[in-house]
Order: C-alpha cells, then structure tokens, then sequence
C-alpha cells in the first residue's frame, strides 16, 4: 500500500521529470541550486542547516497551476487532498500590484510538522476571476465562462482515485500507479491546437487570462526548487548567460536572519504551440508562458512581525519614488537593519517570528534549579529555540513573478468596481476551509510551549 505522504512525494518527483523534459531550464536550475546549497553546506556547516536538513531542502519544490472557476478548483483541492495537501492562505493578486492579475489564490501543502518533514511539497494555485468587471466586460465575460464550463481539466477516473485516496489515507501500489499517471499527464503541456483568435482577445485583457481560459487544459506553470542563497543563485544563473528579472522578491539581503521568502525568477523560452486559425488551418506558433522561479525561505513572521514587513516595504516603496531611480536594494536593506531585530533572540523577544521551543535535553547539571520564565530558561540554557520556516507565499512577491514575466501590462478599467473576495468566499466556493497560515504557525508553537510546560515549570513571558 501506498501512503499518502508518499503519493505525495513520488508525485512531486514524478512531476519534476516531467517540467525537466519540457523545460530544459529547469534541469539547469535545478543543478545550480544543488550546487549552491552544497556551497553553502560546506561553508557554512550545520548553521547552513537551522532551517531545514540538507536533504529536505534539495528535494523541496513548490509548482505554481492555474484554473478558471471554483468548480475547477474544487477538483484540484480533492487531487491535492489525495497528497495530504490542504488550502492554506488567500492572496488576491488583483490588488497586489500596480497592473494586477485577474486572479485570486491560495497554496495547497501539508499542514503538520511531521508531514512537512517528510515531504514539504506545496503548489500555489490561482484562480481566474471572469466576474470581476474591472477585466472583463460582461460579453466577454458571459464568453469566457460558457468556455470553462465546456472543458475538463481532470479525467472522472482521477477524481475517483483521488477520493479513494483521501478517504482511506493509503492506495493499492497499481491504484497508486495509476493515480500518478493521471495526475502527472494532467499537468502536461497539451499539444491540442489552440483558438488563435480567442486566445488573443483574453491576451488583450491579460496574458495570464489567455494561459489560463484561452485554452481547454491546464499545465504547470513552474516548478521552484530552493536554495540556500539566492543571492549567489542569482549570480551564478546571470554569469550562464540566463537573463533574470531584474530584482529578488521579498527582504532583501542583510546581515539578520532570513526572513519569510525571497524569490527570483526568469523568462523560459518560447514553447511551440499549434494554433487554429478562422479558416480551421493549424499552424505552428509558438507562446511564452512558463518562467523559472527559484526561493531561499526562513523564519516565519508572526502577525506583528509581518505587520512590519509590509510597512517597511510600504516605506521603501515611498523612498524609492523620489528621487525615481534611488537603489531599493540599497534602501531596504538600510532600512532592515535600522528597525528589524538582527538576531533569532531578538525577533523571539519581541514577538516578531515563530519558533519550536524545546527542552535541552543534556544540560550539565550545576545544582540550580529552572526559572519560570522563558527568556531565563533559553539564557540560562535550559530551554532552546528553533525558527520555525516559512511555509507559504507572499502577494506582493507572487504579483512580481507573474507580473516581471508578462510583457504586456494587458488592460485594466480602474473605472469599474471589482468584487470583493476573501478567504471566507475561497473556502465556501470549495467547499473547505482555507486554512490561516498565522494560525496553524501559533499552534505549532504553542504545542511546542506546553510540552515545555509539562517538562518543565514554565510561567510568564
Ligand atoms: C504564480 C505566480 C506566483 C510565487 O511563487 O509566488 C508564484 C503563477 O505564475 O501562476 O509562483
Ligand atoms: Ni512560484
């Protein structure tokens, strides 16, 4: 019998050989992230390791997909149900930036410290919003969802197999063969020819709506491995010649811990497309829509740290308007290391980021007896604590990975009002809940407090 954790990661595997052979990039991704990460392991030794094994991180990825309504939708959550996987987190990236993407999204990805261990893969999935008239008037509205509502994205057989899955936590080998089979061509690249005219009336609106209901499949986007510096990442992909969108999404670099998510990425090339012409002619075109993304992930920030985060991001926005070409590199990292607390202790302190405590097991007995608060215990050496890592995205970086790779701002009217949507609605229009990251965060360190607790006694801050 197959488990799901390890449905999970032969299916994570599974994919990732098949992203290899239709993006050759990837694979060179992939081999220079290794490369980095063995860098940095012998540089750095078991420090390298403080946020996640070596062989977790290697094997770590996380795959972007796309789908056009909430009944989709609702099919991905049961295929990534099957995995142990479960909505976590609401990101509208109609919002996120200045010329917004008519998409809202969530990331399915196992919940539980031990299933994280095991295999951490995650996959953010968007959403396309045809309802929301600031993109779409109400003609082509009424076009674009009589289209989805024709197409199948996921075969019957898969969805049963799914549920079979989720419903007895394991499958037979040959039902778990199968299911993998299905699950990987679902996300292939299909050679369908696609409506040429149709395509470029969505693509009028949004490059990302053209992906997304121009055609009658869907295809990973993009498969993102880690790395433990993406700095050095992004030297080393510059110097192959492998041209990158010009900044790293996130905090920047500095001399603290690292903090939530920094991501890059670059323009994959031009994959052939068969495109149908009025005539009913098929020609050999060619579309560029997947891209190569690559992340390095640390400490997660609690909701007061995050609160900072974005308001130091607000303030370099603001700094960097005047004068217009001012170096934001420069600028956050100045402002990190003036408000942000450099240190592991110092962000724990102040309530700023999330950890595991624990009992030290070999303490060296000196005849003292434990204080009661935890800032004594992890000075005294009775208590450590570990960063618990980042898990999930952020909007603000996922709206520059989908906007640095279109090259067409597309159209907006800012004239309309758009639709409110939340994560309430997500979950309602799938029928599960959308879990909140903070929560599930403050859960996993709480647990790990009260075991302190027990272990020791343990009141105050
Ligand atoms: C998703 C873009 C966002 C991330 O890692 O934040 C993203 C997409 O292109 O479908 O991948
Ligand atoms: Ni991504």
């Amino acid at each position: 019998m197959i488990s799901q954790w390890q449905l999970r990661a032969a299916f994570a595997a599974r994919l990732s050989d098949m992203y290899g052979r239709e993006v050759p990039a990837y694979t060179t991704l992939v081999d220079v992230s290794r490369e980095v990460n063995e860098d940095v392991l012998r540089a750095r030794g078991a420090d390298a390791e403080r946020l996640g094994s070596i062989g977790r991180v290697t094997a770590e990825r996380h795959g972007a997909i796309r789908v056009g309504t909430p009944g989709e939708l609702r099919q991905v959550a049961r295929i990534f149900g099957a995995l142990g996987m479960h909505p976590v987190g609401f990101y509208d990236l109609r919002e996120a930036a200045a010329s917004a993407v008519p998409v809202v999204s969530t990331a399915f990805r196992p919940v539980e410290e031990e299933e994280l261990a095991r295999n951490p893969f995650r996959v953010f999935t968007s959403m396309l919003t045809p309802a929301d008239p600031r993109f779409f008037d109400a003609d082509l509205r009424s076009r674009l969802e009589t289209f989805l509502a024709g197409r199948e994205l996921f075969p019957p057989e898969l969805l049963a197999l799914a549920d079979r899955a989720a419903g007895d936590a394991e499958l037979t080998d040959a039902d778990a063969e199968r299911f993998l089979q299905l699950a990987v061509r679902a996300f292939e690249l299909s050679a369908e020819p696609i409506d040429k005219v149709w395509y470029e009336t969505l693509e009028k609106v949004s490059a990302v709506a053209a992906d997304i209901g121009g055609v009658r499949s869907t295809h990973i986007n993009h498969l993102t491995p880690r790395v433990l510096d993406i700095d050095e990442l992004y030297r080393r992909m510059t110097e192959r010649g492998i041209e990158m969108i010009d900044a790293i999404q996130g905090p920047p670099a500095w001399d603290g811990p690292d903090l939530l998510l920094r991501q890059t990425s670059f323009r994959a090339l031009a994959e052939p497309r068969a495109l149908r012409t009025p005539d009913g002619s098929v020609l050999s075109g060619a579309l560029r829509v997947r891209f190569g993304e690559v992340e390095a992930r640390g400490i997660a920030l609690t909701r007061d740290g995050r609160n900072l985060y974005d308001r130091l991001l607000a303030r370099v926005d603001e700094q960097a308007a005047c004068p217009p070409d001012a170096d934001r590199t420069a600028l956050a990292r100045a402002l990190w290391t003036e408000r942000v607390p450099g240190s592991e202790r110092e962000l724990g302190a102040q309530g700023l980021a999330y950890f595991r405590y624990q009992v030290v097991p070999d303490r060296p007995a000196d005849g003292s007896r434990p204080p009661t608060r935890l800032d004594e215990l992890l000075d005294q050496g009775w208590v450590r604590a570990e960063p618990l890592v980042y898990e999930d995205f952020l909007p603000r970086s996922a709206a520059g990975i989908f906007q640095s790779n279109l090259t067409d701002d597309g159209s907006r009217n800012n004239d309309a009002t758009g639709i409110a949507y939340d994560s309430e609605w997500l979950s309602g229009a799938i029928d599960r809940e959308v879990l909140d990251p903070f929560d599930l965060y403050e859960e996993q360190q709480n647990r790990s407090l009260v075991q302190v607790a027990r272990e020791l006694p343990l009141n105050g801050p």
